[in-house]
């Protein structure tokens, strides 16, 4: 990262973010971040971070000032080659706009209603075979294996390979959103032909012809984007839209189970699931961090950033910010009012898949609520470590049907 802005005047943190440790548990680390001022200096990466929610959320909603197209990642894409072409995030207006557009088409909260009732059987099915184990993986039986089903077919790719190929694949692109270390280096090599596959599912005639995929090739059609956007959008869908919502089902499995007293409240009102999920996703965020790139000279909370400079947003430590949340934003609660949270970003890029991953976890979560009397942790809880994305490798948990 090349940066010229003056270190001397922000407090210097020689900490590692992105340590096995430090990811294993970021918030001791956040804490000190956000009492040490509105920004840091970290040293190893040479990089002015945020770990306030005011702070991030103000960076977020000016997108003028803090741009996007220079890549969201470490890498400043206006002086170095991405790694795959840009599409809808690492992008700005008035280019992002038209690509925006088509995917909010797709994905509107009414778009999405008919697929409830896909997305209920599957859960029911689901669910049913779990409750006959009892004992079962948060993960790989539940957290993976929902989304993998429901969203794959939504877009409407084949079934075949899914999960070898969309897993993997997802942790190698977020890997490029976090620095370029062992640990991203060793994703992508997991990764290796994975992203051949999505883009091969993301042609036209890969796709069938009732799901989101061919209703983004529409918009196409009208001319309202051109035939690469299309690609790129279903690549998002495919890219930003399967991990998210895995690591999102997981971390909220791992909250409940860790809080008993939660999961009480949730099976005595399954109409509570919604706010179960949003505080799980403040609680934990999914997506922990994004960069974003000045697009000219600006001054920030009386620092000067001359234009290039990237700069790293905490969400995940935002979404625990006691300024914001109050003294107990250290605890989960379902009860909170956690609206407003930053794990879908904020501003022009806020998440546009939104309501079909709420669609998916209201579903489920409902499904599990009113099926499941109490849900605890069988054993110890494994993470998953990735420089941008928090959640669990393993969660052994026992359920007791109601
Ligand atoms: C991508 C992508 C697009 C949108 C969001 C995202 C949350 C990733 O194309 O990789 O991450």
């Amino acid at each position: 990262m090349s940066v010229t802005i003056r270190p001397e005047t922000i407090p210097v943190m020689a900490d590692d973010p992105y340590s096995d440790e430090n990811l294993t548990n970021p918030y001791p680390l956040f804490e000190r971040m956000r009492a040490a001022g509105p920004a840091v200096w970290l040293e190893k990466y040479q990089v002015l971070a945020f770990a306030g929610f005011q702070e991030c959320k103000e960076i977020l909603d000016d997108y003028r000032t803090f741009i996007s197209s220079a890549g969201v990642g470490p890498k400043d894409l206006h002086k170095e080659p991405a790694w795959r072409p840009q599409g809808i995030l690492e992008s700005d207006p008035p280019v992002h706009g038209p690509m925006r557009a088509a995917m909010a088409g797709v994905i509107s909260p009414r778009g999405v209603r008919e697929l409830r009732p896909a997305f209920e059987a599957f859960a029911d099915e689901l669910v049913s075979a779990l409750i006959e184990r009892g004992g079962f993986d948060g993960v790989t039986d539940l957290a993976e294996l929902f989304p993998i089903r429901v969203f794959g077919d939504a877009v409407g790719i084949p079934r075949e390979d899914r999960e070898a190929n969309l897993l993997p694949h997802g942790a190698m692109n977020f890997s490029a959103f976090g620095p370029d270390d062992e640990r991203s280096r060793e994703f992508f090599g997991k990764g290796e032909g994975t992203h051949e596959w999505v883009m091969h599912n993301c042609d036209r005639e890969n796709l069938s012809p009732d799901g989101m995929g061919a209703k983004i090739w529409e918009f196409a059609d009208r001319g309202e984007i051109t035939a690469d956007q299309a690609a790129l959008l279903v690549r998002a869908m495919l890219s930003a839209g399967l991990d998210t919502t895995v690591f999102s089902i997981g971390n909220t499995l791992h909250s409940l189970a860790a809080h008993p007293e939660q999961w009480a409240q949730l099976h005595a009102n399954p109409k509570l699931a919604k706010f179960a999920i949003d505080e799980a996703l403040r609680y934990n965020s999914p997506f922990q961090s994004f960069f974003r790139t000045t697009g000219q000279d600006t001054t920030f909370r009386g620092i000067e950033l001359p234009a290039g400079t990237k700069v790293v947003l905490f969400m995940g430590a935002a979404n625990r910010d006691t300024k914001h949340w109050g003294e107990n934003a250290d605890e989960y609660i379902i009860s909170r009012n956690a609206g407003g949270h930053l794990a879908f970003g904020m501003g022009i890029h806020q998440c546009v898949g939104q309501p079909i991953s709420r669609l998916e976890m209201d579903v489920l979560f409902t499904a599990l609520a009113k099926r499941v009397k109490s849900i605890e942790l069988a054993g110890e809880p494994v993470p998953y470590l990735h420089n941008t994305l928090r959640g669990w490798k393993s969660l052994p948990v026992r359920i007791t049907p109601a």
